[in-house]
């Protein structure tokens, strides 16, 4: 299949994580099919639209675990497959797929912003935080805490074995919010002295589990242990229609290098290293799940996959 080499640019980018972050996947992956309608060199309507469906499959298949790119690529496809159908010419069907990826980008960006606004109503002035990995939502509901004036203190896990924590002290710098980088097995200790556990989502289930960064539900354990409530920030398309019809969401497992230099386990012969990029967290340990759209429990994922895909859910068909 020839794929552009600006779309093949942003999937590698996905796939080696310099691209990273639910959101961030999702947006890079539709600016992929905006490029690939402009690009075209389809001449039908026909031609067109099989080459940009191969495109969505391509980037899709980048990351397994976060359903924002799903959904971003099937937001962006299925408004085209309707132009197609209606029989539009091709320079309409481009500038809806255009059109439509534009929306898809700035609906990501207005959702963060008031996922931040809504969030930060539940922090308190002198609360501390503590937040896992890196999440652009979890960021923007306590930069926005500290905008309004609140006095909070954050402590960031580093996040092995990526390190992505150390993004979210950098930025957590940049905004002058206090913060203390701790190793993710310190997060027990500390707890004791959390207010709140703030982090985003990858992904959310029918029944309200949350597919978050590795490392999360001991984090969630410890939490509950000292009764500190979990927040997960997520947009609505971070929920997974798929989970409704029983589907299993791929967790990643990524290269065991990332974790242990492959010479120091080349001769122990009994070792194995297991490297999961993300870890399931039950809806008995979140509070709540923010959306764009207001605060729910997490038992009502439920509502937002039935507003977003109706009754009976159904994904798209592309
Ligand atoms: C990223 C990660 C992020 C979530 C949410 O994992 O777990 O915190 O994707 O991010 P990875 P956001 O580094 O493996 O991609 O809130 O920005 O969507």
């Amino acid at each position: 299949m020839i794929i552009p080499e600006e779309i093949r640019k942003i999937a590698d980018d996905i796939c080696t994580m310099r691209i990273r972050g639910a959101t961030p996947i999702a947006k890079a992956a539709v600016e992929g099919l905006k490029i690939a309608a402009q690009k075209t060199p389809a001449k039908t309507v026909q031609e067109f639209y099989k080459k940009f469906k191969e495109i969505g499959k391509f980037l899709q298949a980048t990351r397994p675990s976060a359903v924002s790119l799903p959904n971003g690529i099937r937001y962006v496809l299925y408004r085209v497959k309707k132009a197609v159908e209606e029989g539009l010419s091709l320079d309409q069907v481009k500038s809806i797929a255009i059109n439509v990826s534009n929306e898809f980008i700035e609906k990501t960006n207005t959702a963060k912003d008031k996922i931040g606004e809504i969030g930060a109503k539940l922090i308190k002035d002198g609360d501390t935080i503590l937040t896992h990995c890196n999440s652009s939502i979890a960021l923007s509901i306590i930069k926005t805490a500290h905008r309004q004036g609140k006095e909070i203190k954050v402590y960031a896990t580093e996040t092995r074995p990526r390190y992505q924590g150390h993004l979210t002290i950098k930025e957590l710098n940049e905004s002058g919010i206090p913060t203390t980088l701790i190793v993710d097995s310190a997060a027990g200790f500390f707890m004791k002295e959390v207010d709140k556990v703030i982090v985003g989502a990858d992904t959310i289930l029918v029944d309200g589990t949350l597919i978050y960064k590795i490392g999360l539900f001991l984090i969630a354990l410890a939490a509950r242990k000292y009764n500190v409530p979990l927040y997960v920030g997520a947009e609505t398309y971070k929920f997974c229609p798929e989970s409704v019809t029983g589907e299993i969401i791929e967790i990643e497992e990524r290269d065991s290098a990332e974790i242990i230099d492959p010479e120091k386990i080349k001769d122990l012969k009994y070792v194995t290293v297991r490297n999961p990029a993300f870890d399931y967290i039950p809806p008995e340990y979140i509070k709540y799940i923010i959306t764009e759209k207001g605060i729910i429990p997490p038992h009502a994922a439920i509502i937002v996959l039935r507003e977003e895909y109706g009754w009976p859910i159904s994904t798209p068909q592309i």
